[in-house]
């Protein structure tokens, strides 16, 4: 059975949605990241990054959210065009790295100056909010013109922009930001309403993942922060 190294962070949460979509078993176990599970010498044979989510599908480990999407899709042959489509695969890999490369990491990093960092933060702050608005333009656009990210077909595409678009208001800091994005909030109402996104967002209910962001957390999460004390 498929293991699935988790917790409740966006990234964890588009792999959870492609193991329910696909109605595979897999055992969820919990990394708890705030107390620095993901450091065990254990996790890190699975992923050297230290971060989750991360599989193991029998002798096969595979690390990093959107590759994990790419090896199920593959696997399964469902939700993405397969290497003997050629155009649709390109389209595919195109998009699905531009959420793993864009949308993802200015995202998080928004987050990070919105809510963790301590000031000043202007400058980081205004790169990457305008960044993050930047990419998630790109994906509003698209999505203007078609139902889903690669046009008539749900795909693991959708999947990778649900994980993060989930968190848009606390990415942006805005509570209209639906105002400026509609076509990504009707993807979301779309991908919430499948029994699948249900079955993902439970999985946050089934460990208490540690909630306080004290020294332990702090250290885990942030190690770069220890070279500013010498
Ligand atoms: N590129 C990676 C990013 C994974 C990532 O940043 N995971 C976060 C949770 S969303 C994490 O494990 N953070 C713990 C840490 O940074 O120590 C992916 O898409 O899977």
């Amino acid at each position: 059975m498929i293991q699935f190294f988790y917790n409740a962070a966006p990234n964890p949460m588009k792999v959870a949605l492609m193991l329910e979509e696909l109605g595979l078993p897999y055992e969820a176990v919990p990394v708890d990241t705030r107390r620095g599970e993901q450091h065990s010498p254990d996790f890190l044979k699975v992923n050297p990054n230290a971060k989750v989510p991360a599989i193991r599908d029998g002798e096969v480990s595979v690390f990093d959210s959107n590759a994990i999407l790419l090896y199920l899709a593959d696997r399964e042959k469902r939700f993405a065009p397969g290497p003997d489509q050629a155009a649709g695969r390109a389209e595919c890999l195109s998009w699905l790295m531009f959420v793993a490369s864009g949308v993802g990491p200015f995202s998080g990093q928004s987050v990070h100056f919105r809510h963790v960092a301590p000031q000043p933060q202007d400058y980081a702050l205004n790169r990457y909010d305008f960044e993050a608005h930047r990419h998630w333009s790109i994906v509003e656009q698209r999505l203007s013109a078609r139902q889903f990210m690669l046009g008539a077909d749900y795909s693991i595409v959708d999947m990778a922009v649900w994980g993060w678009a989930r968190m848009l208001p606390y990415v942006t800091g805005l509570d209209h930001v639906w105002e400026r994005y509609p076509n990504v909030k009707r993807l979301l109402d779309t991908i919430n309403a499948r029994p699948a996104a249900k079955a993902a967002e439970a999985l946050k209910a089934k460990h208490a993942f540690k909630v306080e962001m004290d020294d332990e957390a702090r250290k885990a999460l942030y190690p770069q922060n220890e070279r500013l004390k010498r």
